[in-house]
């Protein structure tokens, strides 16, 4: 579908660029308002290209002078790049140019945080640091001398000269530019070391700013697993004799994978037991392995064009999950991965944002580093394991690697090598990338004669741009448990390839009880009309972690969808499976900690879209009030014995066996508070040793509507740690009862320590109080129009940031007329808004729809 906005782009206008990149040598003269840069770039014909236009993107570059062959040219200039008439021949382009890294507050391209330089050239930041063909596809060996008066001077690949004031860097693999990256500062280094697999020695340095250095080990312990894994698990080597990381405070997202210069967001990688969450350092260690693995699955193999992102982070997700499975536990990482695809990937699927995982056409490429290219993207990848089985996926991986190493490659190229190895023919396969929205899928049961007959169909609803949706090649898993709980037939991947298909099982001695979806072995939405006494028993018995918990999940949502709709009780079902899941203590702690969880209030607001009403955010908060408050007291019992199993009594460690005591002490914790009004509470907190323990005592404490002292006590404690002090602010705008919620968000927002430029801080509260269900939707508007004023105030600064934000209103047609109304105002009046920014121009006229 063809839109009339004028600067979209489309996938099927791909064409190859008429010059070929030999060699690029760069030359950073640094200095905070005026960096010159000077470029040598070698081109040639590219013999695969029909237009021989030489255009060379550039936005908000000094061109001082530009010459070919060494005679200078007077190129067009535009605010998007420059045209020049080149040889038919190889040639040699150099430029200088001036850039202005202290007033570049949007953080792309080259930029100053807290008076250190660094780089941000994914996805077109590059073109703010010179003129060059910055697309993916155009690869080239990189040299890069930084002259500079700084002690730490680093660029991508092999130091290969140093001296007073400068640098030098060869980067020897080639790469697209957007891997480009520059770092100088003082820094200082927590070093170690690695030897591959083949016997290369690498030296590993993490650059923090002083004062950080006791914050490292264990990013640098996470690297070496990361790197050790690669060659276990994929036999992949590390291929450079240095691998440097960088903590950057001012980054718009968590981390970077340039070429051996990986820049990462100071909060995903900076850890230690005082500041630090048991949380955070789970995702630290995901997120230091992701941007390794990219080394192979990104830098190596690298994207044609910026529709195939999927090709390099769905893998890279699915890769980095494989990794956290196995360091951790693998059904508590799967669940964790599912809540995660619930909260942030179905909302855009089923929304205005929806778009497939390889999307056709964009305006801003920055708007489309989502949940879906990202996690369903990895979802995707999961599903094709799963049909073709493990060994056929190693045999596919080697082959791509072994094929396409030093390509930039498509969806078609990464389908192609599992077609070889397999002889599948993956074409309906396909669909997953080209189809947007979450299909449903409905489950019938037929019992006769020892047969069991599940009749699954599947849908998916109209998304923008697709009203029509062929049917997908969905992997079901279902095993079978009978009427003692014993598994009668084992886990079987049914393929439902056609709009609806039967499957039976014969020879069964009794009606069996279905366990579908094992694993979560699709990224569905799952229509099972059942007995609420099937969910309990499976609750019970099933011998799939996954579904276990599904089931104990469903029973909640169910109860809860009754509570709001029909003034319900509690479910004693529920409320009897929990107990007897949680007195178990063989099950994992960290597992039944997850048992207790609940929905998200706006995963219940969209179940009841789902099902023709209108969510009430009030009426959903007051359900999981009163569910909480129902499970607290038929828990009361349990609760000292659940308070001991969770009792660590050796020194911290942020390992799986120890997270997982915690969590479970931090759920009962929650449970206790509403039972003794926060004693327990006030107790722990004031004797925790860790930041796990004091944030979730400090929550529960809000939560009541209690914890003011120990609020401020815990401002004067770590008023000058910046990521603590997120947390500070993150807590209260996210916890905040629902009246209080606008009114704590305003005040906050007016804080001295409110650095809204900085990105984390400005998510911290204003993310914060998106996801405070009942507080953002808050009657009167209030915090609508805060959430607007601010992104109305952040776009000209940063609009990246303002652009992700903005997702905060994707859901917004769910809600009443009156909501409805109040927010399309704010939409307005943010479109509205002189020189918006492409990136939020884009997203809000989307979710305008
Ligand atoms: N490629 C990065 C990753 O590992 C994400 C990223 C994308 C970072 C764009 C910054 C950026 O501007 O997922």
């Amino acid at each position: 579908m063809r839109d009339a906005a004028p600067n979209t782009i489309y996938l099927s206008d791909y064409s190859p660029f008429g010059f070929l990149v030999d060699s690029v040598h760069l030359t950073f003269d640094l200095a905070p308002h005026a960096t010159r840069v000077t470029s040598r770039i070698a081109f040639r014909p590219n013999p695969q290209a029909t237009d021989r236009t030489f255009f060379l993107h550039g936005e908000e570059l000094k061109l001082i002078r530009a010459s070919i062959d060494g005679a200078e040219i007077t190129p067009d200039v535009t605010d998007k790049g420059l045209t020049a008439s080149v040889p038919d021949a190889p040639f040699v382009w150099e430029a200088e140019v001036e850039i202005d890294p202290g007033n570049n507050t949007a953080l792309e391209g080259l930029y100053m945080s807290n008076g250190m330089y660094c780089t941000q050239c994914e996805a077109e930041g590059f073109r703010k640091i010179t003129f060059y063909p910055d697309r993916p596809d155009v690869m080239s060996t990189f040299t890069v001398r930084i002259n500079g008066d700084l002690p730490v001077l680093l660029s991508n690949g092999n130091p290969t000269g140093k001296g007073e004031g400068w640098a030098e860097w060869t980067d020897p693999w080639p790469k697209p530019a957007y891997l480009f990256a520059l770092v100088a500062g003082e820094l200082l280094a927590h070093s170690d070391s690695f030897t591959t697999l083949s016997g290369r020695h690498v030296d590993l340095n993490l650059w923090v700013r002083p004062g950080d250095e006791g914050k490292c080990a264990f990013g640098m312990e996470a690297l070496k697993r990361s790197m050790k894994w690669d060659e276990d698990v994929y036999g992949r080597e590390y291929d450079l004799d240095v691998f440097n990381i960088v903590a950057v405070d001012d980054f718009n997202m968590g981390a970077m994978e340039n070429k051996g210069l990986n820049i990462f967001n100071s909060s995903a990688v900076l850890a230690s037991p005082e500041t630090s969450t048991d949380a955070n350092f789970e995702r630290i260690e995901a997120i230091i392995a992701h941007e390794y693995f990219h080394n192979w699955t990104g830098n190596r193999i690298t994207c044609r064009d910026w529709f195939q992102l999927c090709l390099k982070e769905g893998l890279t997700v699915f890769r980095d999950a494989q990794f956290t499975s196995d360091m951790r536990s693998a059904p508590v990482k799967r669940i964790h991965d599912v809540i995660d695809l619930r909260a942030r990937q179905f909302p855009e699927d089923n929304g205005p944002l929806s778009h497939p995982v390889r999307p056709e056409s964009f305006q801003e490429i920055n708007n489309f580093y989502t949940a879906t290219v990202y996690e369903k993207g990895a979802e995707v990848i999961g599903m094709l394991k799963t049909l073709v089985g493990d060994d056929a996926y190693s045999k596919a991986l080697d082959l791509y690697f072994e094929r396409h190493d030093g390509q930039a490659c498509t969806i078609e190229d990464w389908l192609k090598v599992f077609e070889d190895t397999t002889g599948r023919d993956l074409a309906q396969f396909k669909r997953w990338y080209s189809q947007s929205g979450t299909p449903r899928v409905k489950v019938e049961e037929d019992w006769a004669d020892g047969t069991f007959t599940l009749t699954l169909s599947q849908s998916t609803p109209p998304t923008p741009g697709q009203p029509e949706k062929l049917p997908q090649v969905i992997p079901v898993a279902v095993g079978l448990l009978g009427p003692n709980g014993d598994e009668v037939r084992g886990t079987e991947v049914l393929e439902l390839t056609e709009a609806r298909q039967n499957f039976t099982f014969e020879g069964l001695a009794t009606r069996p009880v279905a366990s579908i979806l094992r694993g979560f072995s699709a990224p569905v939405i799952l229509d099972h009309d059942r007995p609420n006494a099937e969910r309990a028993f499976l609750l019970a018995h099933d011998t799939d972690p996954f579904n276990r918990w599904e089931a104990g999940r469903t029973l909640a949502q169910d109860t809860l969808l009754r509570m709001i709709t029909q003034d319900a009780a509690p479910d004693a079902e529920y409320l009897d499976g929990l107990l007897a899941v949680l007195r178990d203590a063989d099950l994992d702690p960290a597992y039944r900690a997850l048992m207790l969880g609940l929905p998200t209030q706006s995963e219940l607001a969209a179940a009841l879209h789902e099902q023709g009403e209108t969510p009430d955010p009030m009426a959903i908060w007051r359900a999981v009030e009163t569910l909480r408050q129902a499970t607290a007291q038929h828990m009361q019992d349990l609760l000292p014995r659940l308070h001991s199993e969770a009792l660590v009594d050796s020194p911290y460690s942020p390992d799986a066996e120890q997270a997982g005591k915690r969590a479970l002490g931090s759920a009962a914790l929650a449970l206790t508070t509403r039972l003794d009004g926060g004693a327990m509470a006030a107790e722990v907190y004031a004797k925790a040793d860790n930041m796990t323990l004091q944030l979730s005592a400090l929550s529960c404490l809000l939560r009541a509507g209690k914890g003011q002292s120990e609020l401020a006590a815990f401002y004067d404690q770590w008023h000058d740690d910046r990521l603590v002090l997120d947390k500070w602010f993150g807590l209260q705008a996210s916890l905040a009862a629902p009246d209080d919620a606008p009114r704590i968000a305003r005040t906050l927002s007016e804080h001295p320590d409110f650095n809204w430029k900085n990105p984390n801080r400005f998510r911290a509260l204003i993310g914060g109080l998106a996801m405070n269900h009942a507080g953002f939707h808050h009657a009167g508007g209030a915090s609508y129009a805060l959430l607007a004023d601010w992104l109305i105030r952040l776009d000209p600064v940063n609009p990246q940031t303002t652009a992700r934000m903005c997702t905060a209103f994707q859901t917004w047609k769910r809600y009443d007329a009156d909501r409805q109304d109040l927010i399309r105002t704010q939409l307005s009046r943010i479109a509205e808004t002189p020189n918006l920014s492409r990136d939020t121009t884009e997203m809000i006229s989307r979710i305008l729809g």
